[in-house]
């Protein structure tokens, strides 16, 4: 057999188009569509025959004479009947051109294309206000795929809009317990010998075959309209239901594993059943909204005992408030994070690791403030000269990350400094104490200087205000911008039995300040954090929707009665409930610190749970109150 392979294209086949041979005529390329799933995987081998509906004029046997992969990149080859793409990222519809060759009178067809098509939506781009944020269905976001979010030539966070300038590389998810037995589990990642436990697409699932990668591999974007026109004219004739609203994966595949209950729904008769033609709809925060699935249980390193069991249910959202500046640069994720293992797992944490960079991130420097519960990036100095993208030059941004319904219990970043104690996490271990304000050689945060090996053990590195000399910041310690590296904000420590949900929902928000300096959209950033942080807990935003949404509210339509009100030693909360459930109730003050919380058993019927406040400083609170689905808040005065 002959196999001829050709490496690329566009060289060979100008030649002999118009070569004449007597009678003889050029064969005939017909285009082709072939769908493609897409995958961070790398595509080892994806086959192509364009030949089937090909055909040579005077009955000649014919093969492929050349191939044009245009932007599907150089990993193609070409044999007798086949194009083959090799080692390849796809990530979008591709257009491949070829000619094929009359194997007798070795004519050349005209080229005919090859129009690869996605068959899935693996990620997109949140990007109706001033932010334009790629969110993959891995969970890994801000990056593309190709990089895995290391290069920031690859970061995919960018603000303002249509900047071409950017202010993360990367942003994840990292959490770790211990289980009955004191062994560690977490995703991801830690090394295992062949490749990183990692994040892979869809709920947890008995099997994860070919179908499953078509189903799972993707994220369902709708917008606050879609929900409304749904809402109004599902039943209309003529009415088109968008392709996500239609395929919102409200329930699991039971039959191979899946849970039941999976992405939150209006369910209009209540069966449990996602049913878009019966009316039924999606939950969902935010004029545009990304929603995600994801797990550690399908990477093909998972099979070990120290993975976690983690199923991500995640909602990326963003409001449209031109209006508003705070708003308007600012996009929300709402994670939940559900145990799906059997193990019972105690001293949880939950990590937010992101590589911050403002521009160019070699002149940068990060922080936390703790009493916003937030870990934020800004220039080291007022002028970001860009690398790999144009730079914000002067008035450079500060871009925070900020934990709204958890608190911040532990902030460290990491130094290039590699293979040392202050550079990042290696084994397992060393991620663990990442998540708990620990060193790789399990020493804590020590205050001052870079935070490694002074006496005063702490939690947060860095907490100072950088605009306050007197302060603990990067700045005062004196720290090579070139040398940061990346950093991890953490929540716990949580008890998760099996079926347990925490919930997580992040504020990422950027500030840059036009009329000053770096440290000036440093102090922006901060006071419309603190705003922002109000209009959460009072459930209100300066738009025309709300904060969270009503079909959220109604649904629960529980009468809850608190009192007194104000209240000066003990507060009641009467409700009545139609179920056995737990509720997690949480007395927050008007900055944002959690200060009383705890979880109720409430029983069918009227239950009455008293919380003492005898020691809280009179002041106006925020009552949560979480059920499975759902919170309600409650402002509540003290006197
Ligand atoms: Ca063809
Ligand atoms: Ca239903
Ligand atoms: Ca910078």
């Amino acid at each position: 057999m002959m196999l001829q392979r050709f490496f690329f294209i566009l060289s060979v086949f100008v030649h002999s188009i118009f070569v004449s041979y007597g009678q003889d005529k050029p064969p005939v390329a017909v285009d082709d569509t072939v769908l493609f799933p897409v995958s961070p995987d790398m595509i080892m081998s994806f086959k192509i025959y364009p030949l089937s509906n090909d055909y040579s004029q005077d009955m000649h046997p014919i093969d492929v004479a050349s191939v044009s992969f245009g932007s599907a990149g150089y990993g193609g080859v070409a044999s007798d009947s086949t194009v083959e793409l090799i080692g390849l990222h796809l990530e979008e519809n591709y257009t491949i051109t070829y000619r094929i060759r009359d194997k007798v009178n070795d004519l050349l067809s005209e080229p005919a294309n090859i129009y690869l098509i996605a068959k899935n939506q693996s990620f997109d781009m949140l990007n109706i206000n001033n932010i334009n944020a790629r969110i993959n269905a891995t969970s890994y976001h801000f990056c593309n795929y190709i990089s895995g979010g290391y290069n920031q030539l690859n970061a995919y966070y960018e603000c303002p809009k249509f900047s071409n300038n950017h202010t993360f590389s990367n942003l994840k998810l990292w959490i770790a317990g211990l289980d009955e037995f004191g062994n560690l589990h977490l995703t991801p990642p830690h090394f295992h010998g062949l490749g990183y436990h990692r994040y892979r697409s869809g709920p947890i699932s008995y099997q994860y075959d070919s179908t499953f990668k078509d189903t799972w591999e993707r994220v369902w974007t709708l917008y606050h309209t879609d929900i409304e026109t749904h809402k109004n004219h599902f039943s209309n004739p003529g009415y088109e239901i968008p392709e996500p609203l239609l395929n919102w994966p409200g329930n699991g595949d039971t039959t191979i594993g899946q849970a039941w209950k999976l992405a939150p729904f209006k369910d209009l008769d209540q069966d449990g059943l996602y049913e878009p033609l019966e009316g039924d709809y999606p939950i969902i925060k935010g004029d545009q909204a990304i929603y995600f699935i994801s797990n550690d249980d399908r990477g093909e390193y998972a099979a070990d005992s120290l993975y976690f069991g983690v199923e991500i249910h995640g909602m990326a959202y963003a409001y449209d408030c031109p209006d508003d500046s705070i708003f308007q640069n600012t996009m929300f994720i709402d994670y939940q994070l559900i145990n799906r293992s059997l193990h019972q797992y105690y001293d949880v944490f939950v990590g937010v690791k992101s590589n911050l960079g403002i521009g160019s991130p070699k002149d940068d420097y990060t922080a936390c403030d703790t009493l916003l519960d937030a870990f934020f990036g800004y220039n080291a100095d007022n002028y970001d000269a860009g690398i790999n993208e144009p730079g914000y030059g002067y008035f450079p941004p500060a871009q925070a990350v900020s934990f709204l319904n958890q608190s911040l219990s532990h902030f460290i970043t990491y130094f290039k400094h590699w293979w040392s104690e202050i550079s990042g996490p290696q084994y397992p271990w060393d991620y663990y104490n990442s998540l708990k304000g620990k060193w790789k050689d399990e020493s804590s945060i020590t205050f001052g200087g870079i935070g490694y090996g002074g006496s005063q053990a702490c939690d947060f590195q860095f907490p100072g205000d950088p605009t306050n000399p007197y302060a603990w910041s990067m700045y005062t310690a004196s720290v090579d911008p070139e040398h940061q590296d990346f950093s991890v904000g953490s929540t716990g420590p949580f008890v998760m039995n099996p079926g347990d949900t925490i919930s997580l929902e992040l504020a990422i928000l950027f500030a840059r300040d036009y009329g000053g300096n770096n440290l000036s959209s440093v102090t922006l950033l901060k006071d419309r954090l603190k705003k922002l942080r109000a209009y959460y807990f009072t459930d209100s935003i300066p738009c025309n929707t709300i904060l969270g949404t009503e079909d959220i509210k109604d649904e629960i339509d529980r009468p809850i009665l608190i009192y007194p009100n104000p209240a000066k030693e003990h507060l009641h909360i009467e409700l009545s409930s139609l179920e056995k459930i737990n509720m997690d109730f949480e007395l927050i003050s008007i900055t944002g610190s959690t200060l009383i919380q705890g979880t109720q058993g409430l029983k069918r019927g009227v239950n009455t749970i008293t919380i003492n406040c005898q020691n809280l400083p009179a002041d106006l609170y925020i009552l949560k109150l979480g059920f499975e689905e759902s919170i309600i808040y409650r402002k509540v005065i003290i006197q």
